[in-house]
């Protein structure tokens, strides 16, 4: 397999900070894959949205189509072989969760938030001249305010929403418990997705007042520790 990962540049110490891109680069080092990281604007991929993975010449946009992809490929290797139609269930339940809510949260508060924009711009537009900076930066950001409304999340107060998120954070903590992952004690596709979120809330330099909530769940952050620890070794002796 040559496998070539589409993803948004790297801007900080995590290998991405969009949600997305982390999922697929845990899955992929979960399973043991080899692959390369190429950065690219969102518009290279056909859905306008990253990550995108190139397969041999196969290229699959969307995260979630290119871990079934994966899975598929890799037959009794797969990360959720084994599985029950229940283990597999609960693991589906979480990852809409992650991915249908509490994603919407942590891109309000980068993005939409007045307290939290200006991190958020620098952090991904700093390499801009500042008046590319603030037209770039700021057409995105209007963009992401509409589809924020259209989702739904993005038409509540601040208030509102942190409360939704503190909720999908409780609910996440309930539901791993005292377990290493999610489905038990060997890491499958859902805790790539989880992750993907988890890792940007606690382990991003940007910062969001998610990121004390999620910090209150002892287990969260260990989980979040042993993921980066397994997937990212190279993180932890920066
Ligand atoms: N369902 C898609 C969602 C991907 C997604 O929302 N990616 C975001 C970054 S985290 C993106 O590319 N946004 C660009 C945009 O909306 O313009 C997946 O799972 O890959």
């Amino acid at each position: 397999m040559a496998l070539t990962l589409y993803q948004f540049p790297q801007t900080g110490r995590l290998p991405n900070d969009s949600p997305f891109c982390l999922k697929v680069q845990a899955y992929l080092r979960l399973a043991g894959l080899e692959y390369r990281c190429l950065g690219v604007p969102p518009f290279k991929s056909p859905t306008g949205k990253l990550p995108m993975l190139d397969d041999n010449g196969l290229r699959i946009p969307d995260s979630s189509a290119i871990l079934a992809h994966l899975e598929a490929s890799l037959g009794e290797r797969a990360l959720d072989a084994g599985l029950s139609e229940s283990e597999r269930a609960q693991g589906l339940a979480i990852q809409r969760l992650v991915e249908e809510h509490l994603y919407w949260a942590l891109l309000w508060m980068r993005w939409i938030d007045p307290a939290g924009w200006p991190a958020t711009l620098k952090s991904f537009f700093g390499a801009l001249p500042p008046g590319p900076r603030q037209l770039v930066g700021g057409l995105i950001r209007r963009k992401l305010r509409r589809d924020a409304r259209g989702h739904g999340l993005g038409l509540l107060s601040r208030e509102q929403i942190l409360h939704r998120a503190e909720q999908d954070l409780a609910t996440l903590a309930a539901l791993l418990g005292g377990q290493a992952y999610f489905l038990g004690a060997a890491p499958r596709t859902v805790d790539a997705c989880v992750y993907g979120l988890l890792g940007n809330i606690l382990g991003s330099e940007l910062r969001t007042p998610l990121t004390e909530l999620a910090e209150r769940h002892a287990n969260l952050k260990a989980y979040c520790a042993r993921l980066q620890a397994r997937c990212f070794p190279e993180l932890n002796r920066a």
